[in-house]
């Protein structure tokens, strides 16, 4: 399977919407169920990673794979969660913050290892914005977030990735943030980049996931609000699709 191609068919078509499966969330049998729900509400892509993963990722991809053929993507927070038996690996770099270690320098570390895992990389640029709160992933990577009311800091940060040849941008108010990206700073992206846009981060319903689509986000991002209530997942992919 070709990730990328897919993707890219995928959003000319129509809206996408991935889950996040958080490994630090879940037994082989929890992740099952998701994947079931998952499958069940024709989900496009499913995201696997978290700011901070303690448990065996590689059983967990195992155990989604053996349940749906829906593309399993690593989204990883340290080099600790690549695994081989993903589709394809969401090489993120943090080009909002300016930690050396969350830019290059884990992506050095690991540069390796997902060469000789013949994994499919696909490099995204990834954009913390602030969401209200202190997120994992802010306090995890050390960096500062791109403030919300500032979209002009994101659209040069966007430029600067799409100049750089990176081939997604995901803008991230992070999980469980208290506020959404905001739609007038996806509008602002979507205005000065042709790259796919991915946008997640609280998330948690339809009203949340209308507004970043109509903003111009090709594909949302949604975790905790699923991890809450498996109905969540069919709800949302039925809005996804008919926007
Ligand atoms: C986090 O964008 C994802 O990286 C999803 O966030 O868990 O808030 O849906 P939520």
């Amino acid at each position: 399977m070709n990730v990328i191609n897919h993707i890219l068919n995928g959003i000319s078509f129509r809206k996408q919407i991935a889950l996040l499966i958080d490994p630090e969330e879940h037994t082989v049998a929890s992740a099952e169920n998701m994947a079931r729900e998952a499958t069940e509400a024709h989900i496009d892509f499913v995201f696997v990673g978290g700011s901070y993963v303690s448990s065996d990722l590689t059983s967990i991809v195992d155990a989604i794979k053996r349940i749906t053929s829906i593309p399993v993507l690593l989204f990883p927070g340290s080099p600790l969660q690549v695994v081989p038996n993903a589709d394809a690996l969401l090489f993120l770099s943090l080009i909002s913050g300016r930690n050396p270690d969350y830019l290059i320098g884990n992506q050095v570390l690991s540069a390796g290892l997902i060469r000789k895992s013949r994994l499919e990389v696909i490099p995204v640029g990834y954009m913390l914005i602030d969401g209200g709160s202190v997120t994992s992933v802010q306090y995890v990577s050390n960096s500062l977030p791109i403030p919300a009311d500032k979209p002009e800091l994101a659209v040069a940060t966007a430029l600067a990735g799409e100049m750089l040849g990176l081939k997604m941008l995901y803008l991230e108010a992070g999980s469980g943030a208290k506020n959404p990206v905001p739609a007038s700073l996806i509008a602002a992206v979507r205005n000065a980049v042709k790259l796919p846009i991915i946008v997640g981060g609280g998330l948690r319903d339809e009203v949340a996931v209308s507004a970043a689509l109509a903003a111009g986000a090709d594909i949302v991002v949604v975790g905790n609000a699923a991890e809450n209530d498996l109905g969540v997942i069919a709800r949302l992919a039925q809005v996804v699709h008919s926007h």
